[in-house]
């Protein structure tokens, strides 16, 4: 046993690679990246920004797929070992709550999560303007699409895998309808996966780490650990060239997640390789899942790079926390929860 520990279900298969000699920093790239490469599958030209779990005997994940006429959709994809990956040519149907077919005008950055019995998908839909989507499956064959949880404009909903004191828990940034230049992570509350209240502001952008000077956004579904939940988030910097795209790490409170216990004010991973500073939109590491054991305290990242490819990066429960408290900078008004 390590020193902290994952609070979740065992998961050997998963993928993994040991920290390689001379590594910088805490988090660190399979050695094969990037995983899902440009056209993918026929009608596909790229996939990144995607969420997995896995499912029966090896993985199931919800893919971001850039169609060749430039829209995106969600595709399903399945693998055996996590890495290797068969893209479904066929984006999701979806269907309303009666059954009807129901289809987003488009559909990006999907997570996947499972709580309880059933898996959630959570992505940036049209909603007279980008909005938050849901959808929620027993079996990756029907995709019953719910009531959209928040008013326009808002990005990158990312739902807790267990209820906190008796509600779902969801995460969300407030946005515009383009490229939006501001934003901070909130935090919302729901009894019923249809009402949605009890919002309390998380943490904000900037603070001294200023490769999130510009705004913040929720990453992968939170992981439980001994410390508190661990999250994975995306950071963005502007420059002369355009807007860059690192990941980040924080850890908030267990029981108030909206509590920012320890932050880590560098970046833990940055566009560095050729995948992740050349593609469709240059400088972008963009994290929307995890998959983790808790026996060995491993955890593999799936992030898009460059919105052209799908890369898995690794770091272990220890290493990241004791990174995230080492460099921890509570960023402006991050504990003052619900407070004038
Ligand atoms: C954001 C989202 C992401 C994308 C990023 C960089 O606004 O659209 O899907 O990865 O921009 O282009």
């Amino acid at each position: 046993m390590g020193q902290y520990q994952i609070i979740g279900e065992n998961l050997s298969k998963m993928p993994w690679e040991d920290k390689p000699e001379g590594s910088v920093g805490p988090v660190w790239r399979h050695s094969e990246n990037p995983v899902v490469k440009r056209n993918p599958a026929k009608g596909i030209a790229r996939i990144f920004n995607s969420a997995v779990v896995a499912y029966g005997d090896g993985f199931i994940g919800v893919f971001r797929a850039e169609t060749i006429n430039g829209r995106p959709h969600l595709h399903m994809g399945t693998s055996e070992d996590g890495l290797n990956w068969t893209i479904d040519e066929q984006r999701i149907e979806f269907v309303n709550e009666q059954g009807e077919p129901f289809q987003p005008r488009y559909a990006y950055d999907p997570r996947l999560v499972k709580v309880e019995d059933s898996y959630y998908v959570i992505w940036c839909t049209d909603f007279y303007g980008a909005a938050i989507g849901v959808a929620k499956t027993d079996d990756f064959k029907t995709f019953v699409r719910l009531e959209n949880p928040f008013l326009p404009f808002n990005r990158n909903g990312v739902l807790f895998p267990r209820k906190i004191n008796g509600n779902f828990v969801m995460l969300s940034r407030p946005s515009d309808s383009g490229h939006t230049p501001f934003g901070d992570v909130f935090l919302s509350e729901s009894p019923d996966f249809v009402y949605w209240g009890k919002h309390r502001h998380v943490m904000s952008k900037g603070g001294d780490g200023w490769w999130q000077s510009v705004k913040i956004g929720g990453g992968p579904a939170p992981i439980e650990t001994s410390e508190g939940w661990l999250m994975f988030y995306h950071g963005v910097t502007g420059t002369c060239n355009g807007l860059v795209y690192s990941m980040g790490a924080v850890i908030l409170d267990k029981d108030e997640p909206s509590k920012v216990k320890y932050r880590s004010s560098t970046y833990v991973l940055t566009p560095e390789e050729w995948y992740e500073e050349r593609g469709f939109v240059d400088n972008v590491v963009f994290p929307c899942a995890t998959l983790h054991d808790a026996a060995t305290g491993r955890i593999a990242i799936y992030y898009g790079a460059a919105d052209t490819y799908v890369g898995v990066a690794y770091t272990t429960v220890d290493e990241i926390i004791n990174y995230v408290k080492e460099t921890n900078e509570v960023v402006g008004d991050d504990h003052e929860i619900g407070i004038m």
